[in-house]
């Protein structure tokens, strides 16, 4: 049976690729960072029962801290490490940019002095996934691929430019297997309420059920080449079992603005949008990432990977779900409870 450790194992992607590895006989191990409430949502249907054996196991840990870190690789012992931790919100970023580039860049370099000296040590080949982005690419036009500059437009972009190169350097100078997936956006019902593809879905949803009446948002013209997080976590999945550690790209190929996604997520909810939608200057980046559309054909030819599930497709389950959460919520209301306003600062 082979082992994977995963960091960020309680985000969208985490959560994919750890049913994703279950599914393949894997036992699976994820660092999960202490928080005061609970953030397991995502995972609890993997883990029903801490005291019942299973092949997932979660350990408290987080990317700010080298030594639990080297303590996690050398009692786990994985095959396999999948990096995906992060503050991953790019407006965010622009607010708590040292705290990004710690948990972002510095975070990855922790983990891959651990994973070197474990190889080293334990005279095994481990393989390391780095969770690289599109962010990178910034304000290098369309396509995006391999080969296109990195002109990154936020911290967090410049923190995920620093972990690819450390990546990178890392393959190169200690002959290590670390690959880096530059993946596109991607997105599920479990994508995070604040970004704007799942802002946009639980607010429609919300909408159609009586529970909210108005959305704010900012920028409506950006592009972005938006696939789903389960055939994502495939292609991190196949470039570990590719012979050679190489840095891919990973995407769909189509791009649409926030508009348009608008346009078709609002047709599926049957709400007319622009009845409902506000701007907000609050949701402007100072620098903004104007265009993303990748390239993936190195993915596609080498790895065999393509992705499943279409753009329509995607849109449909993300307002599926919302909707009945919301009804869910509505349930909830009618029985007398309380229906909080989910979201955060940027939500
Ligand atoms: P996400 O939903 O925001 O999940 C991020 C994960 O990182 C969560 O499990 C989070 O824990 C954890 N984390 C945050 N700070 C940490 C710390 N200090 N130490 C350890 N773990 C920490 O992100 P995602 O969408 O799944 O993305 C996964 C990775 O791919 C990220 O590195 C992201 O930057 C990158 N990426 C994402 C996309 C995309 O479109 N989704 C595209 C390209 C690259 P909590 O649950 O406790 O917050
Ligand atoms: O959904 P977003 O916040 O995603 P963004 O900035 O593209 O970053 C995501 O994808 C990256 C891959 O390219 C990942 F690396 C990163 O971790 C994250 O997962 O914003 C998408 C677009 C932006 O142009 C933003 O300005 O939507 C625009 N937008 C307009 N109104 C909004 C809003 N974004 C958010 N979050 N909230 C709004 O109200």
């Amino acid at each position: 049976m082979k082992t994977a450790l995963i960091s960020g194992i309680t985000g969208q992607d985490g959560s994919y690729l750890a049913e994703f590895l279950l599914a393949n006989g894997y036992a699976v191990h994820g660092i999960v960072r202490r928080t005061s409430s609970f953030n397991t949502d995502r995972i609890d249907h993997l883990y029903a029962d801490p005291h019942v054996p299973s092949r997932l196991h979660l350990h408290y840990g987080d990317l700010a801290s080298a030594a639990r870190l080297r303590h996690l690789m050398e009692v786990i012992q994985p095959d396999e490490i999948y990096n995906l931790g992060a503050q991953s919100h790019v407006r965010v970023s622009f607010d708590e940019a040292e705290y990004t580039a710690d948990v972002v860049a510095t975070g990855t370099l922790r983990l891959l002095e651990a994973f070197r000296d474990y190889s080293k040590q334990s005279g095994s080949q481990p393989r390391f996934y780095q969770a690289s982005s599109s962010e990178m690419f910034g304000a290098s036009p369309p396509p995006q691929t391999e080969n296109t500059p990195f002109y990154p437009r936020s911290p967090y972009a410049c923190s995920k430019v620093a972990a690819h190169w450390y990546s990178v350097n890392f393959r190169e100078a200690y002959n290590l297997f670390v690959s880096s997936g530059i993946l596109f956006n991607h997105e599920s019902p479990r994508r995070g309420e604040t970004f704007v593809t799942r802002k946009i879905t639980r607010a429609l949803g919300r909408i159609r059920m009586g529970l909210q009446d108005k959305l704010y948002l900012g920028n409506l013209d950006s592009r972005r080449d938006w696939g789903h997080a389960a055939d994502f976590v495939r292609a991190m999945w196949m470039m570990l079992q590719h012979s050679v550690p190489e840095t891919f790209v990973v995407a769909t190929g189509e791009s649409y603005s926030v508009r348009e996604f608008l346009d078709v997520a609002s047709e599926y909810a049957e709400v007319d949008w622009r009845k409902h939608v506000e701007f907000d200057a609050r949701y402007l980046r100072p620098t903004e990432v104007d265009s993303l559309c990748g390239d993936s054909s190195k993915a596609r030819q080498l790895l065999g990977w393509k992705p499943e599930i279409g753009f329509r497709d995607l849109v449909k389950s993300m307002v599926d779900g919302d909707i009945e959460l919301a009804r869910q919520e509505l349930t909830l209301a009618g029985a007398g409870h309380t229906v909080s306003r989910r979201g955060g600062v940027y939500g």
